[in-house]
């Protein structure tokens, strides 16, 4: 269970450059059998892999590719790069230290999806990773690997960095479009979906950091070969980020199916001594949370989404048995209602709902009946939105109030009992 793929050479000095990612094998043989492939069949060996998008969704990619339309219309492609969900910090580690895979693996998604500009969106807090991949796409250009003719063959692609300016909603893609279009970060409502209609209203491809620097790995494996990886419907390597209560925080590759134990504990180090996982969001914050008892569930696509909750970014968030459950509750709640766009009701009045009930917990104005009103307020969010932003705050607390309303109630009474001696000191 230790392939490495993506973060094969991830240390090795100067793995930046195109001199040293062309040693490791890079651009060379593999991009040129990319691009002698007539496009179908370069799209049918992506679906052929079983790469599911690494970003979020785990939508196909190569499914995702094919509903591109044909056609001579101006197409693009999009790298989504606003790596924002809190945990989430994998795609920073590959665009900081190998920048020249994601622009190989672009120039493969947009041969496919026939697409002769393309532009990674990154969050605006990644000024040095903007910065590495500005000067990888000047030494790609004066390498004659982007621009007209690249590799001496009829493709031509442009390469632009944009970069966001600290907006969570901008990750979500139709947000993503507008604001690279020079407007406010707003969603749209799906369908259209970009892949007809996207930037400047033309087909897109839009996909995440890590799906996109998968590309030349499948082109060389061959699409059988990386299919043999992972597990079914979960097939390859994924880049993982564990965060919070674990002694060796930071980002790991694992093939997936890999035990959540054995990424825990075994190359996480687990919470430290004498203290035990009591929670724990599987894909970010946005991700319903599993349990202590949900350690030995296989970590793929599948088996977190029969267990409730989804493998999402591959960001792993751990909470010790120390802490409050109504502070995660409170804290992540907060980041949601900060982040929402406000365009629609539900997520811009449930969020605000949300925190004010929490906090009103933790100021022991609360009663027990204040939690059923949470999960009723979670559950209208739940598929109520424009965008799945207000769903993303909705799951975890929803979840999280399901699985521990026996802590919830006992803060509530906690909380009340301490407002009220603090009365009484007052009053006397
Ligand atoms: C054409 C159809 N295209 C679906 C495309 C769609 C998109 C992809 C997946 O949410 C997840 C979410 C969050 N014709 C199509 C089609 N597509 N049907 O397939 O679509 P969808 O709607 O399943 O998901 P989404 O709206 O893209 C994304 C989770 O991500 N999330 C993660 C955030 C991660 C970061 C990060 O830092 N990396 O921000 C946060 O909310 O829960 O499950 O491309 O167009 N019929």
């Amino acid at each position: 269970m230790s392939q490495k793929i993506l973060f094969k050479n991830i240390d090795e000095p100067g793995l930046a450059t195109l001199d040293v990612y062309r040693a490791r094998g890079g651009y060379g043989d593999r991009l040129r059998k990319a691009l002698s492939m007539p496009k179908d069949a370069l799209v049918e060996e992506l679906k052929a892999s079983g790469l599911r998008g690494r970003g979020g969704a785990g939508f196909s990619m190569g499914t995702k590719a094919s509903f591109l339309p044909k056609g001579q219309m101006d197409k693009y492609l999009v790298c989504n790069a606003d790596e924002s969900e809190p945990g989430t910090f994998k795609d920073r580690e590959l665009m900081q230290k190998c920048p020249h895979m994601l622009i190989e693996g672009m120039i493969i998604a947009a041969y496919a999806a026939g697409a002769n500009k393309a532009f990674i969106y990154i969050r605006g807090e990644y000024q040095q990773q903007a910065e590495i991949l500005e000067r990888a796409i000047e030494e790609a250009k004066a390498a004659g690997l982007l621009g007209d003719r690249l590799m001496g063959t009829d493709t031509s692609l442009t390469l632009w960095v944009h970069r966001g300016a600290g907006a969570y909603i901008c990750g979500e893609e139709t947000g993503l479009l507008d604001s690279l279009e020079g407007k406010r970060g707003n969603p749209r409502l799906k369908p259209p979906f970009p892949a007809n209609q996207g930037l400047y209203q033309g087909p897109t491809l839009i996909n995440n950091v890590e799906t996109l620097a998968t590309l030349p790995h499948i082109i060389e494996m061959g699409a059988s070969e990386y299919a043999k990886i992972g597990v079914q419907n979960s097939t390859g390597t994924k880049l993982i980020s564990i965060s919070g209560h674990v002694m060796r925080p930071g980002n790991y590759e694992i093939e997936l199916g890999m035990s959540s134990r054995d990424i825990i504990y075994g190359l996480a180090g687990g919470p430290g001594d004498g203290r035990s996982v009591k929670m724990w969001f599987p894909g970010g914050s946005s991700s319903p949370v599993l349990t202590g008892d949900d350690l030995d569930l296989p970590y793929d696509f599948d088996s977190m989404a029969k267990a409730g909750t989804m493998l999402g970014s591959g960001a792993i968030i751990i909470v010790d048995d120390q802490t409050s459950v109504v502070d995660v509750a409170l804290k992540t709640a907060q980041f949601y209602r900060h982040e929402s766009c406000g365009k629609c009701t539900p997520c811009r009045e449930g969020t605000n709902w949300t925190v004010k009930m929490l906090e009103r917990i933790k100021s022991g104005e609360a009663t027990p009946m204040d939690l059923d009103l949470m999960a009723s307020v979670c559950e209208n969010i739940i598929g109520h939105c424009l965008c799945v932003l207000g769903d993303a705050m909705a799951m975890p607390i929803g979840s999280m109030v399901k699985k521990f309303r026996t802590e919830f109630e006992e803060y509530i009474e906690m909380a009340r009992a301490r407002a009220e001696r603090e009365l009484m000191a007052g009053l006397s």
